[in-house]
């Protein structure tokens, strides 16, 4: 049975994951009627991973005897400025996310819920794997700079592809 306290912040975790979800999938659909195809396919992919997340969160919360809420859409921004504005608010996004699940570890320890902090482990490599994915595409832009938006429009997808292939053959998460 879950501790109550724990319920709560995972509850709240199922919002923040559907959130995320909603966020790339916003900045995915300004991608691609910006003629962004590659980027837009890079968000929507990712929009379906949190929406993953969520899901995690919601089967684990239930499995436990607790009562996963779903929680109402919040709108996102329709507008994201230029593509690294974009990544910048990935990463911030991220970074607020990391903070969250480790929270969650937190609070865990404090209650003793070892089963609980065993399950957010997953989030906590997967955070450390988004931070790194979307540092390297940033740092892949300012590299860039403007004049070369479109082959990094075009090859975006193979680095997800790559950054998972490497992901696969480490620790198998
Ligand atoms: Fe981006 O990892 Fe979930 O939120």
């Amino acid at each position: 049975m879950l501790n109550e306290k724990i319920e709560t912040i995972l509850v709240a975790q199922v919002e923040k994951e559907a959130y995320s979800s909603m966020l790339y999938l916003a900045m995915a659909s300004w991608a691609e009627v910006n003629g962004l195809e590659g980027i837009s396919k890079w968000l929507y992919a990712q929009s379906d991973e949190e929406r993953m997340h969520m899901l995690k969160f919601v089967a684990y919360i239930n499995e436990r005897g607790g009562k996963a809420v779903i929680p109402a859409l919040r709108q996102p921004p329709v507008d994201y400025g230029t593509v690294k504005d974009a990544f910048k608010e990935v990463l911030k996004h991220e970074n607020f996310i990391t903070q969250s699940i480790n929270e969650i570890v937190y609070a865990c320890a404090e209650v003793k819920d070892f089963t609980t902090q065993n399950f957010v482990q997953w989030f906590v490599n997967e955070q450390i794997e988004e931070e790194r994915n979307v540092r390297n595409i940033l740092d892949k832009l300012n590299l860039l700079g403007d004049g070369g938006m479109y082959l990094f429009d075009r090859d975006i997808m193979s680095m997800r592809a790559a950054a998972a292939a490497a992901d696969a053959g480490g620790a198998g998460a």
